[in-house]
């Protein structure tokens, strides 16, 4: 996409002619004769680069640029007289992503707009990166639930917030029951392919708040704030119904059931001891016959 560049500069003549010049090299142009029209432009177009003066009747371009660099991801680029009172470290200190003296001439001007636009580019394909990598280190790659390692960070968080705020906190821990039969049967494939089926039925059942994370193999957990173990059975309930009636919508050569615990929090215990009591509860399930949920009070 074309570069949106607006000129902010009191001089008409200038205004206009890089206005012109930057027209012509295909950038999408907006002129603005002081910082105040500058800056209600900017509430309703995205701009990329400024390119202003520093000395403007009103609010000058350095203030302009404190307020812009405070709201907009926008790169500012500052044009002064030779004979203004400003150092280039203090402009660039105070953001500024270049400097350049008048009279410039419009060949240097592009040369630095255009290294700025690059830098630019370059830093929101980090950002775009390391976003990605971020969501990768907490996301495990078959079902796109949250692995296990997300799974005691947010824990310790949930514990935290739990003993500041004395709210329940609850868990449910939920395996698949004979599922190394089923792919004994069905094959490991059809076998990955049920857990991601498995993770949309958690997924389906949560409120926003809950979170639901693959904490092994053929097991999941989930973590419900503000819920009551009473509430979180209910919860429980529903992911083994839907996974009885929903998985293979209707096909009756195959079938498959979960093992449902469901603990709530004890406060001031650790977190290794909620855990145990939510596998404790499931195991129970399992005795009972599997396909059913347990509940283990603390
Ligand atoms: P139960 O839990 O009811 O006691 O029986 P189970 O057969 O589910 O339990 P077990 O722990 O003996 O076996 C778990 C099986 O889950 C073993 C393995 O083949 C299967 N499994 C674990 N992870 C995966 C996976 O990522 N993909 C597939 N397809 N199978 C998996
Ligand atoms: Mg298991
Ligand atoms: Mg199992």
């Amino acid at each position: 996409m074309n570069a949106r560049i607006l000129i902010v500069d009191d001089d008409d003549a200038i205004r206009n002619a890089l206005a012109e010049y930057l027209t012509i090299l295909d950038f999408i142009t907006h002129k603005a004769e002081n910082a105040e029209k500058a800056l209600s432009l900017l509430k309703t177009e995205a701009v990329d680069v400024v390119i202003t003066d520093i000395v403007m009747k009103g609010m000058n371009g350095l203030e302009m640029m404190q307020v812009i660099k405070k709201n907009y991801d926008t790169d500012v680029i500052v044009i002064t007289g030779f004979t203004d009172e400003f150092s280039y470290e203090e402009v660039i200190t105070r953001g500024a992503s270049d400097f350049v003296f008048k009279p410039f001439r419009l060949d240097e001007l592009q040369i630095r707009l255009k290294r700025v636009l690059r830098e630019r580019a370059l830093i929101r394909e980090q950002n775009r990166l390391m976003e990605k990598f971020k969501e990768m280190a907490i996301t495990d790659g078959l079902t796109r639930l949250f692995n296990s390692r997300h799974f005691y960070n947010e824990l310790e968080i949930e514990i935290h917030r739990h003993s500041r705020y004395e709210r329940p906190l609850s868990m449910l821990l939920i395996d698949v029951d004979y599922f190394k039969a089923f792919n004994d049967t069905h094959g490991h494939l059809e076998g990955d392919a049920v857990l991601c089926r498995i993770a949309g039925v958690i997924r389906s059942c949560l409120r926003s708040m809950d979170t639901a994370y693959r904490y092994g193999g053929e097991e999941f957990t989930v973590l419900l704030p503000e819920t009551s173990c009473h509430a979180a059975v209910v919860v429980a309930e529903r992911i083994n119904y839907d996974v009885n009636t929903k998985l293979f919508n209707g096909d009756n050569q195959k079938t498959l059931s979960v093992s449902i615990g469901v603990t709530e929090f004890f406060p001031g215990e650790p977190g290794t001891e909620f855990i145990r009591r939510a596998d404790k509860a499931m195991y129970q399930a399992k005795q009972a016959g599997r396909n059913q949920v347990t509940l283990l009070l603390p």
